[in-house]
């Protein structure tokens, strides 16, 4: 068994459900069991400032899926959501389910780089995954609450605070 954490991000049709149908999948997904989920947060788009802000979220998933196999299982979840994978670099898009972290393992393959390559200074990642997890040590030894404590908010808020 591997403990997961997964980024869902989504901004585009009505992204609050979109990320809350992705956590409903998540938990059906075979061989594995969502152990932990962030609340849901609103960011500001990381990449073209033209378009709508994010709903973004945390999941903690245990699995016994290989990471190639849970990669697949994802982005199986991405296309029953409705995602169409556009060219545009840093575009709009439905439905994002990235692996942030599996236990302590690197991986550098062309399909899959574990840890994720930006989630240390994103702030849509970085807090909600320190809402669930506020002692996790990264593979780089880095702890994930100094990386908070340097990653700006950039107006990031929990999303049911904005009600
Ligand atoms: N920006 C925010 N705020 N949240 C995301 O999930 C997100 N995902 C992306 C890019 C386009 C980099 N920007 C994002 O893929």
């Amino acid at each position: 068994m591997s403990i997961c954490y997964i980024g869902v991000g989504s901004n585009l049709g009505d992204p609050v459900e979109k990320a809350q149908q992705a956590i409903i999948a998540l938990k059906e997904l075979k061989d594995s069991s969502v152990i932990n989920a962030s609340s849901l947060y609103c960011s500001k788009p990381m990449g073209p400032s033209d378009q709508p802000d994010y709903i973004n979220a945390v999941v903690k998933l245990e699995t016994s899926l290989r990471p190639l196999a849970l990669l697949d299982a994802l982005q199986q979840i991405e296309l029953t959501q409705g995602r169409v994978r556009k060219d545009e670099r840093w575009g709009p898009r439905t439905l994002d389910l990235d692996i942030l972290l599996i236990d302590n393992l690197q991986i550098e393959n062309e399909r899959l780089t574990v840890p994720h390559y930006g989630m240390c200074n994103r702030e849509f990642v970085l807090y909600p995954l320190f809402e669930i997890e506020p002692l996790l040590i990264l593979p780089n030894k880095k702890t994930l609450s100094t990386l908070v404590e340097n990653c700006p908010k950039n107006g990031l808020q929990i999303f049911n605070e904005i009600q």
